[in-house]
């Protein structure tokens, strides 16, 4: 009662496909690292995701054709948060000690998923 080997093959083939397609797609998953210092808010994303900026840039944010309300929340810097809001900007001088520095909307995001970003002070 075993399957034979021609019916067999083809569907491990197509697992096989699939698995290595979800493997690409992942590392793209919408990091654009651009050499900025302005970044649109828009729904439900940051652009550029990734800033490259020099030491003690000021970064501003400007919320662009948002419908929605978004913030600006530091994971793990003392920088000056943005409170929700749809228009508008907010601008952050970035420190002097190089690093990569994170933060997302807490409404449409979390310091891991979703609307998020990082500043990186080269
Ligand atoms: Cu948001």
């Amino acid at each position: 009662m075993r399957a034979p080997l021609r019916t067999v093959l083809p569907a491990i083939l197509v697992l096989a496909l699939a698995a290595s397609a979800c493997g690409d797609s992942s590392p793209t998953d919408s990091d654009d690292l651009e050499r900025t210092t302005s970044v649109e808010v828009r729904d439900s994303f940051f652009s550029p995701s990734a800033n490259l900026v020099d030491q003690g840039a000021e970064v501003t944010w400007n919320w662009v054709n948002t419908s929605l309300g978004h913030n600006i929340i530091w994971v793990d810097a003392d920088l000056e948060n943005a409170g929700t809001r749809q228009f508008g900007s907010h601008t952050v001088t970035m420190p002097d000690e190089p690093g990569e520095y994170r933060y997302y909307c807490s409404l449409h995001g979390s310091p891991t998923s979703g609307m998020r970003g990082r500043v990186i002070v080269e």
